[in-house]
């Protein structure tokens, strides 16, 4: 029997546990400067796809999304797809006034192939597309904000996937087209240029898993070559742009890659390097490393696990020496989102099919409860992973120059998004902590500028600081209140406490 005093006691300590709240892991205490350093440039980010609409005005030809949303409506969660979204192909000025509300210094967009090559080649160049893009820009210069380009956010052009898309060498050729195309008309006012967004999201569910757009269900063998190809067709564009356009242009280019950051819970690192090397090493590793190339890591074990399933070949397919020295070293930035962490371990029993990149990734994943909770059942706020994932490219990656592209928050689309601002206060001063220990950030853009179509999840999560009327055709944008305190970030430049 307990006491009185024990049940007092026992009650206290319940009552101390639930004071605990999950916001709390959602804060971080500055260590350095409040301020951003003087060129530190702020801005958001969206992608065509997700805001566009006019999925095939003027001469638009159909994408993978374009097919796989109207093909299969149930595999959208409200059976919707990106034909009109926020409709900025028509309602570009809309954007435009809020990113001016909001003083952003840049805007990351990206560019839909669909429109500049309508079947995927020259021979199907579009002038009205090029059209688009030269008024989106202008206007951003006219307004004093720099446009960021996203060459390619996973709206590629339907003709190319009936190919085999980006399990087809053949990829590459058609991306320096394209890519070539986007340089000889926006070169002279683009100055940061963006190759690829999320390769690890195309090749995981595009071609292995098979979840997204075009749906390839082909684990551990479809997702590698992907991969693969992506980073010789990166690479290849950052050649071209070098020898032949970068004297005159002067712009910058890198990839963007995405990753949450592992957390031990007993402070394994060797699980924590695991994770980070399968989830972004695989992709980080051949640019951005000294030695170019898979991390070692990963060699190994695909190599082993393709033996013991009785291949001659590993299912990672490897660069010769050739391909290898020339993928290294091409970036002038290493782009970056984050918007995540998980816990990481060892699983007792293999995990995913045989074969798969989940079986050879080999690690568990799991969320703390205690970590605030967005719409969106993979986002959790903890900063601290950002702060650790920067670390970890500083000491891997030669702390090489790094732009935040993406950073974000999802919730019902309520105009009162106090979560919302709670996350960015927190993940901005990840990055002020970070800049403070070393790091080399220069850029910081939010996902996203409006609420807009997330992917499978169709129109049920909203990421946006300003939310879009989607049942008027007016698409009337109203800024939310995290759209306010973003704005106040920016004036201010620094983190205000008060919002
Ligand atoms: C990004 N994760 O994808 C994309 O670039 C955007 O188009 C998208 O709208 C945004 O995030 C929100 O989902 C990610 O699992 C997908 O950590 C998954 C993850 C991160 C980013």
């Amino acid at each position: 029997m307990l006491s009185l005093g024990q049940l007092l006691i026992f009650g206290l300590l319940v009552n101390i546990g639930s004071l605990v709240k999950s916001s709390d892991n959602c804060t971080l205490r500055p260590r350095g400067s409040t301020k951003f350093p003087k060129n530190f440039s702020l801005g958001v980010a969206t992608s065509a796809y997700q805001i566009e609409g006019g999925w095939n005005a003027d001469g638009k030809g159909p994408s993978i999304w374009d097919e796989f949303t109207h093909e299969n409506p149930d595999r959208i969660k409200d059976r919707s797809n990106g034909d009109s979204a926020a409709n900025s192909y028509q309602l570009f000025d809309l954007d435009l006034k809020a990113l001016k509300e909001l003083k952003v210094d840049h805007y990351r967009f990206s560019i839909a192939r669909t429109r500049i090559f309508p079947n995927g080649d020259v021979s199907s160049r579009n002038q009205k597309g090029i059209d688009y893009y030269n008024t989106v820009i202008d206007k951003l210069l006219a307004n004093g904000i720099e446009p960021m380009v996203t060459m390619y956010h996973w709206d590629l052009p339907a003709e190319i996937q009936k190919l085999g898309g980006f399990t087809n060498s053949v990829i590459i050729n058609y991306f320096i087209a394209y890519a070539e195309e986007l340089i000889i008309n926006f070169g002279d006012r683009v100055k940061t240029w963006i190759t690829f967004n999320e390769p690890m999201q195309t090749c995981k569910p595009g071609y292995g898993e098979g979840g997204s757009a075009p749906g390839i269900k082909s684990p551990g063998v479809g997702d590698y070559i992907c991969f693969n190809n992506i980073l010789k067709a990166h690479a290849a564009t950052y050649h071209l742009y070098r020898s032949k356009y970068f004297e005159k242009q002067g712009g910058r280019m890198g990839i963007t890659l995405d990753t949450f950051f592992g957390v031990s819970k007993t402070n394994n690192e060797a699980d924590v390097d695991r994770a980070l090397q399968y989830l972004l090493g695989i992709l980080a590793h051949p640019i951005y490393s000294k030695t170019g190339g898979y991390p070692e890591i990963m060699v190994k074990d695909i190599a082993k696990n393709s033996q013991a399933e009785g291949r001659k070949v590993s299912r990672l397919p490897d660069f010769n020496e050739y391909w290898k020295a020339t993928i290294r070293g091409t970036f002038d930035f290493l782009g970056l989102n984050f918007y995540t962490s998980k816990y990481v371990e060892r699983p007792s029993e293999p995990l995913g099919e045989n074969p798969s990149m989940l079986r050879d990734y080999d690690i568990e994943e799991t969320a703390d409860p205690k970590w605030l909770k967005a719409k969106s059942n993979w986002l959790y706020c903890y900063p601290l992973g950002l702060e650790g994932l920067l670390k970890f490219v500083r000491e891997e990656y030669d702390n090489v120059e790094v732009k935040i592209t993406e950073n974000g928050w999802s919730d019902e689309g309520e105009l009162d998004d106090n979560n919302r601002i709670l996350y960015y206060k927190s993940h901005l001063q990840a990055v002020l902590n970070a800049i403070h220990d070393g790091s080399n950030i220069t850029s910081y853009s939010a996902w996203s500028l409006v609420d807009n179509f997330e992917w499978s999840k169709g129109y049920t999560e909203k990421f946006g600081l300003y939310s879009v009327n989607m049942k008027s055709p007016k698409r009337e944008r109203v800024a939310k209140k995290s759209a306010i305190y973003y704005r106040k970030v920016i004036e201010t430049r620094s983190i205000p406490d008060e919002f």
